[in-house]
Parts: structure tokens; sequence; C-alpha cells
């Protein structure tokens, strides 16, 4: 080992995902000298490592004390704790830089980034910037969280980078430099990670680092920065906006999305619904127009964006009930949000599809929004007995053993007007292979049941 390690160009990348596969393509084309450690045995990145890479050394079934210590700098994928305790041996007592993606990615590139993390939220603003940008002409580089690992992204044409970061990449992430910084809300995620919500917190603000602008959401304190006021920035939120920020006028009925007091959009002429969506569309005109994106091709945007799939769609209607997949509602802030977004705009009532992996959160937050809009909450899951632990006596609660049982129950108990709401409020390990497999299966249990009706 020693024999093939340049010690002073040795970068240690910890973790063989998406994004371990792509910081060793990305500094094997820098020529550094890399060697790869994962916890597991078998990563998925492993045959294309061996593949493409036969000499990048890679140490496999656990953390490698004595390999993190010989690194000049460790490059963390996010799926890795840097408090586990070979990361903090090589962290703390040996001061070892630990890094991420996005802070190699920040020093390989002068291009404007907009940088977006939130608790919810992240992907559906991320994707409606880059809309914004594609439409308005110029060439967007969209990923992060979102997909696409950020040095992947990385093009000397490109004119504008959107990234979605999670709190687990700014927590290696140093020097962001964005040119348009948001944390778009803050509710409870990944306590399973993080010792409390101030350190979650923390983390989720280090998007602000050395930005250039910021945005903040009026309605949620714990996304406004600890900035000078000399640092540029503008808020939104659905509330009525002052001069220059983002917000709602209600007139007449109507809801309208506006800058100052200008009346921009009507709400419904979006095809995305719900408060939440309003506050999504603020903060993407926001950010857009932070970076000179012109207003009435964001407009425009909005006016298209259908939204994405697995985010409170309505996947189908049959004899008036509506079923609307949420499968990314993996926290109780997206079930919050679903429920007091579908509640006001339909004519029964909501029966819930919730449960899995509870990553530790506090589940009460759902009760009110049960009251007011639920009829039902069908449990599947790990988790059930937490959630069930919280309803109140009024809330009817049912079990179910799979998925495909829940709707079974959910198609029996639902009468016209009602809706059926996969927003599980939870991770989607313990039954599924990801949220999407959840939703996926979702809709082709939900299309079999209509049609065998
Ligand atoms: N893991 C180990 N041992 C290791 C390294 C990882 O067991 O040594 C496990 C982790 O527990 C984790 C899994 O492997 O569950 C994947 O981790 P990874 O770091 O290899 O993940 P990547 O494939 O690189 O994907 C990551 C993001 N994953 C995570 O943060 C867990 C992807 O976000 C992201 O799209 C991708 O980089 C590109 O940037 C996914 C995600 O779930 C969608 N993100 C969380 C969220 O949105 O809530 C934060
Ligand atoms: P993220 O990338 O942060 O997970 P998504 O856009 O994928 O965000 O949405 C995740 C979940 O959060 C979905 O269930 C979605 O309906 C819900 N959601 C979207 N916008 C908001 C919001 N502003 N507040 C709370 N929940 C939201």
């Amino acid at each position: 080992m020693e024999n093939r390690i340049q010690q002073d160009r040795l970068m240690v990348v910890v973790g063989l995902g998406k994004t371990g596969l792509s910081c060793v393509r990305f500094l094997r084309g820098q020529g550094y000298t890399v060697a790869v450690n994962d916890t597991r045995n078998n990563p998925p990145g492993l045959e294309e490592l061996r593949r493409d890479y036969p000499e990048v050394h890679c140490s496999l079934g656990g953390l490698d004390e004595s390999l993190l210590l010989q690194a000049r700098e460790i490059i963390a994928s996010p799926g890795i704790s840097i408090n586990e305790p070979a990361m903090l041996a090589a962290r703390l007592k040996a001061g070892i830089p630990v890094i991420g993606d996005i802070e190699l990615f920040c020093r390989a590139t002068d291009a404007p980034i907009i940088a977006i993390t939130g608790s919810n939220a992240k992907s559906t603003v991320t994707t409606l910037v880059g809309l914004m940008a594609d439409n308005a002409g110029i060439k967007a580089g969209v990923g992060g969280n979102l997909g696409i690992p950020v040095l992947d992204l990385l093009n000397p044409e490109t004119g504008l980078y959107v990234l979605e970061l999670s709190s687990f990449q700014l927590e290696t992430t140093h020097d962001l430099r964005a040119a348009a910084a948001v944390v778009l809300n803050i509710s409870e995620d990944h306590m399973d990670r993080y010792k409390n919500m101030q350190e979650y917190h923390r983390a989720k603000h280090r998007i602000f680092r050395n930005c250039r602008f910021y945005v903040t959401n009026r309605q949620d304190d714990l996304t406004v920065p600890q900035l000078p006021e000399s640092v540029p920035h503008t808020s939104f939120g659905t509330d009525m906006p002052d001069h220059d920020s983002w917000g709602v006028i209600r007139e007449a009925g109507q809801v309208w999305l506006a800058h100052g007091h200008e009346k921009l959009l009507a709400a419904n002429e979006m095809k995305i619904f719900g408060e939440h969506n309003i506050a999504n569309a603020l903060a993407a005109l926001a950010l857009g127009s932070a970076v000179n994106l012109p207003l009435q091709v964001m407009l425009d945007t909005l006016r298209e964006f259908p939204g994405l799939p697995h985010r409170c769609r309505m996947v189908a209607r049959y004899n008036g009930v509506s079923w609307y997949n949420d499968s990314k509602g993996t926290n109780v802030g997206a079930t919050l949000a679903a429920l007091n977004g579908l509640g006001p705009v339909i004519d029964g009532k909501v029966i819930l599809i919730a449960g899995g992996q509870g990553k530790g959160q506090d589940f009460s937050p759902l009760t009110p929004a049960l009251e007011q809009f639920g009829k039902s909450v069908i449990l599947i899951g790990e988790d059930a007995a937490r959630i069930e632990a919280v309803l109140t006596p009024g809330i009817e609660r049912l079990h179910a053993d799979s998925l495909p049982d829940a709707i079974r129950l959910a198609g029996r108990l639902a009468v016209a007007g009602d809706a059926v709401l996969l927003s599980p409020a939870c991770a989607s390990f313990d039954m599924f292979q990801s949220y999407e497999d959840r939703g996926n299966r979702f809709e082709a249990a939900v299309q079999a049941l209509t049609e065998a009706a």
C-alpha cells in the first residue's frame, strides 16, 4: 500500500455510491492518487471502480482508520456520518480536512451557483429554477441531492448551476460562495443522524457561507441566517409581501402571487396546488430574480410546471374518489403540507396511508390537521405504533400488513368526494427499495383496484 500511494497527493474517498464514484472520476481526472473506503462489503460502485480504475486501492467492510490517517484530504459521501469514530479520529485528532463532493465542485467552477436546501420542497424548487433558466435560454446544470452528483454536472459551457443540497452534503461544504442561497423551511428530519434540531439547523445554515445573496422564508424564523444586513437578501411567504419581497395578495376570492404590490400570477393558473406549492413558486421566483432571470419566462414556467412525480400528485379518480401519491412525503412536515394542501380543495375527507421508518421524529404535529381534514389513518410499516400513539381518540385508525392491503381498505372506506392520500411521513426502506418504489407500487395497486371494480 505504502508503495502505491503518493501520500502528499492521496485523497481518500469514503463511500462508493453515486457520489463516491463521481469523486473518483473527478480526482483521477485531476491526477490525484485516490483510495476508497466503504463500510459495505459490496457497495454499488464497486464493479465500475474495478473496471475503470483498477489502480485505485479499495478498503471495504468497515471504516479503515489507518487509511483515513494517510489522507491529504478525506472526501466523505453524504451517506456516511462524519462523526463515526474513525472519521472523528482523522478529523479532530489528526486534523485531516474532511470535505465532500460539493466542496470539490466549488473549487472547480466560477459559474454562479443557486444553492437550495430545506427540510422539504428542495427538489420542487430546484427543478423549477432549473426549468426557468432553461426556458430563459441559459444552459443550467441541475443536480446535487436531486440525483446527479454535482461533479458530473461540471461543464465549461454551463452558465448557471442550480443545486439541491442536503444537510449531509452541507456538513462537508466549507466555502460554497453561492450567488443565491436559501433554506426553504426547517422541520424535524434525519433525527437518526443528528443529536438534536440545533445540530440539524446548523448543518443546513452552512449553505449561507460566503453567499452573495440570500432568500428567507418569512413564515419560518429558522430559515433566517445570522448575516450582516449588508448582504443583499429578500424573502418569500404566503402572506402579504412588503415593497420588494415575494408574497401573496388575496383579493375578491382570488389568490395572487405577488412581488411587492404587483400582482403577477393567479395561483389557480398553476397546475401545482396547495399553500405549500404557492410558497415553493414564490421561492423559485425570488431565487431566479436574484440571478436576473426574466420575470415573464419565470411566470410562464410556473404556469406549465406539472409538479414532480410522488409529490402529492393525483394518480387516479374513480367513483368520485381521488387517489394521491405523495410517497416523497418522508417526514411530518411534508405530510402536514399535503393534508393542509388537499383538505381545503376536496369536498370530502382525507384517508391517509402513513407509516414506515420514522427516523426518530415526533409525529404529534400531524394530529390537528388530521382532526380537521382526516377521516381515517391506515397505518403500515415499522413505526406504525409510534404514529398511532399520538392520534387523538376522534381519529379512526386501522392497520394494514402491506400497501396493497392498505389500498383495499382505503377503497372500502372512501366515499365520493374523499381523497386517499399516501403520504407516509416516514422513510420507505423497511418495506420498499425507495420512495419511488413505494410510490410506483401505490400507483400500480390503485390502478389494479380501479380496473377490477
Ligand atoms: N453507506 C454505508 N457505508 C458507507 C457509505 C454509505 O453503509 O461507507 C450507506 C448509507 O447509509 C446510505 C447509502 O449507503 O444509506 C447511500 O450513501 P451514499 O453516500 O453512497 O449515497 P449516494 O449513492 O452517493 O447518493 C447520495 C445521496 N444519498 C444520501 O445522502 C443518503 C443521494 O440523495 C443523492 O441523490 C446523491 O448522493 C447525489 O448527490 C438521496 C437521499 O436519500 C436521494 N438523500 C437524503 C434525502 O433527500 O433525505 C439526504
Ligand atoms: P425535498 O427534495 O426537500 O424532499 P420535494 O420537492 O421532493 O422536497 O418534496 C418532498 C415532500 O415535501 C413532498 O411530499 C412534497 O409534497 C412536500 N412539500 C413540497 N413543498 C413543501 C413545502 N413548502 N413545505 C412542506 N412540504 C412540502
